[in-house]
C-alpha cells in the first residue's frame, strides 16, 4: 500500500482525495499555486508545496513542477483528480517513467479510450451500442458523403481527439457536409494536434446517461450503474442524479454490463465513465469514455455505498476489486447540485472575491463536498465550482424534498451562486416529473 500520495489538483476534489487518503492511512501531500496559498484545505494535508503562480499553466498544468514536488515529498503515487492533467496520457507516462504510480489508467489505456474513434472500436467489440456512422476516421469529402447517404441526415462531425462538446459540427444536408468536413479537420488539427474526424447520425432530443465503471489491474471490471446528467448548460452539468429516473432496469443493466466489458477489454485500471445519449425509446448510443474520476461521482457513491476515490487509490496500489458485480445494489436515489460562484441572472458571470456567509445544510441524507469556509476568497483563475450538495433518500420524490430543504438551509453571500437557480429547478414541473432532455435547462433559462 502507498505510504504517501501527491494530489495534483485543488479545491473540493483535492479535499475529497485528502479525506480518502487519510481514511486509508495514507499521507496526503498537496500542491498549490500562489492564488490558493491561503486556502484552508491545505492545512488538512500532511504537507503543502507551492508550485507556481495563479495561471494553471504555471502550476497545476506544469508537469515539471509537479514532478519536482513529488520528488521533494518522496511520494509513492499521484492522484490527478478531474480537469487539469487528469486525462493527459503524457502525464500518466511521465509518472510511470519516474516510478511514481499514477492513480488512474496507464497511458496506453488512456489513449485507447480517450480517442473517440478507438473508443468506438472497443465499444463495438464489447457490444456497447454506438451511433451508426463511419467505422473509423473519415479521410475525405467523398467518404463522408457516402456514409451520410447510408445513415441519412442530419449527421454530426466530431473530432476523434475532441470531447465535452469541443470540435463538433451538425450538418443537415450534403452541401453543408461538404463544406464542413474540411473545416472540421483543420479545426481539429489546430485545436488538438490531430485532424482525425468521424461522422455519426445526429440525435436532437436525448438524455445524457452515463455508466460508472471501476477496472482493476487483475482483469476485472464492475459497473456502479448509471447517472442522469441531462441538466446541463453549454456542456457544464449543473444537476446530476442516480439512478436515471424512469430507465428500464433490464435495459440499463445490459448496457452497463457491456460498458464494464469494454473497460475490461481495454485493460483499463481505475475509475472510468462511459457516456451515452438515450433517445425517447430508451435506445442507448455511446458518446465517449471519460478516463478520470468525475465531479458527479458522489451520487453513485450514495446509491451504491462504494467510495470511488478510495477504490481508485486501492486499484492503483494493485489491490483487486473487493466486490463482485452482484454485490453492487442500488439503494435509494441521490441528487447532486453543483454550487458555482456564478450569477445566473447575468449570463452566469463568474464571481470572484470573499465569501462572508457560508452556512451549509446538514441533517439526514445530506452531504456537502466543498473546500469553502467563511472568509474564503474565490480566486479568479479557476473554474467556478465551489462546492456540491448531494442528497440521498429512499426514492426520487423524497430526494427532491430533501434537496429543497437543504437548499433552503444553504446560505452564501455576498457573492452570487447557483443556489437560487437550484431552488427554482427543484420546483420546476419538467424536472420534478423527470421529463429530462439535454436542452431542458437552456429552455428553462430563456
Ligand atoms: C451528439 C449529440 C447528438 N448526436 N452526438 C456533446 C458533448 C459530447 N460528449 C457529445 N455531444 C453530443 N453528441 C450525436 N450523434 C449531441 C451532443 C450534445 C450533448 C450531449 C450530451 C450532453 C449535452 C449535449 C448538449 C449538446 C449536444
Amino acid at each position: 500500500m502507498f505510504r504517501r500520495i501527491l494530489i495534483a489538483n485543488r479545491g473540493e476534489i483535492a479535499l475529497r482525495i485528502i479525506r480518502a487518503a487519510h481514511e486509508l492511512g495514507i499521507e496526503a501531500v498537496c500542491v498549490y499555486s500562489t492564488a490558493d496559498r491561503d486556502a484552508p484545505y491545505l492545512r488538512l494535508a500532511d504537507r503543502a508545496i507551492c508550485i507556481g503562480s495563479g495561471p494553471a499553466k504555471d502550476s497545476y498544468l506544469n508537469i515539471a513542477r509537479l514532478m519536482a514536488a513529488a520528488e521533494l515529498a518522496d511520494v509513492d503515487a499521484i492522484h490527478p483528480g478531474y480537469g487539469f492533467l487528469s486525462e493527459r496520457p503524457d502525464f500518466s507516462e511521465v509518472c510511470r517513467d519516474c516510478k511514481i504510480e499514477f492513480i488512474g489508467p496507464s497511458p496506453e489505456a488512456m489513449r485507447r479510450l480517450g480517442d473517440k474513434v478507438e473508443a468506438k472500436r472497443f465499444a463495438r467489440q464489447a457490444k456497447v451500442p454506438v451511433f451508426p456512422g463511419s467505422e473509423g476516421a473519415i479521410e475525405d469529402e467523398e467518404e463522408a458523403v457516402a456514409v451520410a447517404s447510408e445513415i441519412g441526415f442530419p449527421v454530426i462531425i466530431k473530432a476523434a481527439a475532441g470531447g465535452g462538446g469541443r470540435g463538433m459540427r451538425v450538418c443537415h444536408n450534403e452541401p453543408a457536409l461538404r463544406t464542413n468536413i474540411k473545416k472540421a479537420k483543420q479545426e481539429a488539427q489546430a485545436a488538438f494536434g490531430d485532424g482525425s474526424v468521424f461522422i455519426e447520425k445526429f440525435l436532437e432530443h436525448a438524455r445524457h446517461v452515463e455508466v460508472q465503471v471501476l477496472g482493476d489491474k487483475h482483469g476485472h471490471a464492475v459497473h456502479l450503474w448509471e447517472r442522469d446528467c441531462s441538466m446541463q448548460r453549454r456542456h457544464q452539468k449543473i444537476i446530476e442524479e442516480a439512478p436515471g429516473p424512469g430507465i428500464d432496469r433490464r435495459k440499463i443493466q445490459g448496457v452497463a454490463e457491456n460498458a464494464a466489458k469494454l473497460v475490461k477489454q481495454a485493460e483499463y485500471a481505475g475509475a472510468a465513465t462511459v457516456e451515452f445519449l438515450m433517445d425517447d425509446q430508451q435506445n442507448f448510443y455511446m458518446l465517449e469514455v471519460n478516463t478520470r474520476v468525475q465531479v458527479e461521482h458522489p451520487v453513485t457513491e450514495a446509491i451504491t455505498g462504494v467510495d470511488i476515490v478510495k477504490q481508485s487509490i486501492l486499484i492503483a496500489a494493485g489491490e483487486p476489486l473487493p466486490f463482485k458485480q452482484r454485490d453492487i445494489q442500488i439503494n435509494g436515489h441521490a441528487i447532486e447540485c453543483r454550487v458555482n460562484a456564478e450569477d445566473p441572472s447575468r449570463d452566469f458571470m463568474p464571481q470572484a472575491g470573499q465569501i462572508e456567509t457560508w452556512e451549509v445544510p446538514g441533517g439526514p441524507g445530506v452531504r456537502v463536498d466543498s473546500h469553502v469556509v467563511p472568509g474564503y476568497r474565490v480566486p479568479p483563475n479557476y473554474d467556478s465550482m465551489i462546492g456540491k450538495l448531494i442528497v440521498h433518500a429512499e426514492d426520487r420524490e423524497q430526494a427532491i424534498r430533501r434537496c429543497r430543504r437543504a437548499l433552503r438551509e444553504f446560505e452564501v453571500g455576498p457573492i452570487k451562486t447557483s443556489i437560487l437557480l437550484h431552488r427554482q429547478l427543484m420546483e420546476d414541473s419538467s424536472f420534478v416529473h423527470a421529463e429530462l432532455d439535454i436542452h431542458l435547462l437552456e429552455r428553462l433559462l430563456k
